[in-house]
């Protein structure tokens, strides 16, 4: 198949041959084009991972401008959660677009916007009264929700998480953990902002209720109760290293912060819609935020976000004090509609646990024949190892990056993460077939072995 057969291929994921096909080494001459005229024409600190020109995605892969076909196990890092050319979300764009592409929801209000806004009410944890404003970024979408808990609140103080990860703004930057790459020169950050220690059973060993004891312990001396706006949490770490707390952790922080009128941010952006194998992670620790933050999959590719939390918190800005010109866009709006029709009625929350199944058992296995595999760890269709130096627990991150390296050499993209960047995550969309899972899995076996 060429670039062009592939260009004006039907519209729709499904059409692209589901299949890893190599060509080229890669990148192939094509691709290399493209990166030369990157490295001229864009700075150096907008990385890459994957050193291809991406024409077309859809399924389970990523195709190339050189014809290679790349099983994709990262979804954009967790976007593409419905496929990155659902049809239904395609043909919603195509209409939109020709309708209108904006108005500014704050100068002539349309109805996609109000309908994501009911839809997101209705579908994240808790019957109680809920409001919704949305936004283009997942970091746009944190910053309003520490604005609008600091509002509602009259309290300035915000607590995050070691191995945190909330966006690249400066509050954001300020509210993430680590520094290289996102943090280091790019200073001073956003004041009243403490960190505390998160449950991380691999490494801390410790149960629920003794990591939220020290958590809390930590909050009440060098912040207190009194000063303390809102808690902000991952309620499983994304880029820190997808982190599940230990059972209990976050139900007890949740309670703590009821009780001493904190309010309780989860951030699922990376979680959100589907991934962790239910509509959001809360869910699977059975816990009620009073403001979750969305984005990544909530518009199958859109530029999309959302702040939703109690009718009460979310009314007590001031009109006005909440916007941004492009916030809520009518055509990330219509692709928003269409994937939560595809998540609520293509069986996608089914669909992660499937996934989930074939990710923790064949990763399982790898980590029975691999002492460099310290953990196995994940919900759903977000599963990750973590690589140590055999017979420890210290951070291998020279493994994680050769298995990513090789496993993208040999068509599959593969992404690491983790705060001593030694774990590789494993993300699909879930549009992905079983065949495709099982051969990238494959290849991530082979790219161990190798080690
Ligand atoms: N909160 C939990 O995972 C984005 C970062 C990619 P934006 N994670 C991917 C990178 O290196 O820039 C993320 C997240 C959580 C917030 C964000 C920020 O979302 O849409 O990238 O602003």
């Amino acid at each position: 198949m060429s670039v062009t057969d592939i260009l004006t291929a039907p519209v729709g994921g499904p059409s692209l041959p589901q299949e890893r096909r190599l060509v080229t080494a890669i990148p192939g001459p094509r691709s290399q084009e493209l990166l030369a005229r990157k490295a001229a024409a864009v700075p150096a600190g907008v990385g890459h991972t994957v050193p291809i020109e991406a024409v077309a995605a859809g399924g389970g892969v990523v195709v190339d401008v050189d014809g290679n076909s790349l099983i994709d196990l990262g979804a954009g890092i967790a976007v593409t959660t419905v496929g990155a050319s659902h049809p239904k979300v395609v043909a919603a764009v195509q209409a939109q677009a020709a309708q209108f592409t904006h108005t500014c929801f704050m100068i002539s209000p349309y109805e996609s916007y109000v309908a994501v806004a009911e839809a997101l009410n209705r579908l994240t944890p808790g019957d109680h009264a809920k409001k919704t404003a949305l936004f283009n970024s997942g970091a746009e979408a944190v910053e309003n929700a520490v604005k609008i808990a600091r509002k509602y609140t009259g309290r300035q103080a915000v607590v995050a998480f070691d191995h945190a990860y909330h966006g690249r703004t400066n509050l954001t930057m300020a509210l993430t953990a680590k520094s290289m790459p996102y943090k280091s020169g790019f200073g001073p950050f956003a004041g009243e902002v403490y960190r505390a220690p998160m449950s991380y059973p691999f490494r801390d060993g410790l149960d629920g209720h003794e990591a939220a004891k020290r958590s809390i312990a930590l909050i009440e001396k060098q912040v207190g109760a009194a000063n303390l706006a809102a808690v902000i949490i991952e309620p499983i770490q994304g880029e820190g290293g997808f982190i599940v707390p230990a059972d209990g952790f976050l139900a007890e922080l949740a309670r703590w912060c009821r009780e001493n009128g904190v309010v309780f941010i989860a951030d699922e952006v990376q979680t959100g819609f589907a991934r962790t194998g239910a509509m959001f992670a809360s869910e699977l620790f059975g816990i009620v935020p009073d403001i979750i933050t969305t984005a990544k999959g909530i518009a199958g590719g859109l530029p999309l976000s959302a702040v939703t939390g109690r009718a009460d918190i979310m009314d007590s800005s001031q009109g006005g004090g909440l916007g941004g010109t492009y916030g809520g866009n009518p055509i990330a709006c219509a692709a928003a509609l269409a994937a939560i029709d595809v998540f609520e009625n293509e069986g996608l929350v089914q669909r992660a646990q499937d996934i989930g199944a074939i990710l923790t058992s064949r990763l399982g296995e790898l980590a029975k024949a691999s002492p460099r595999i310290g953990e196995v760890r994940g919900r759903g269709a977000m599963v990750a190892v973590e690589f140590v130096v055999p017979g420890t627990i210290d951070p291998d991150g020279g493994a994680a990056a050769a298995v990513a390296k090789a496993a993208i050499a040999a068509g599959v993209i593969a992404l690491t993460c983790g705060t001593y960047g030694n774990v590789i995550r494993f993300l699909p969309p879930l549009s992905i077939p079983d065949h495709l899972l099982h051969e990238g899995l494959g290849v991530i076996a082979d790219a161990v072995a190798a080690l």
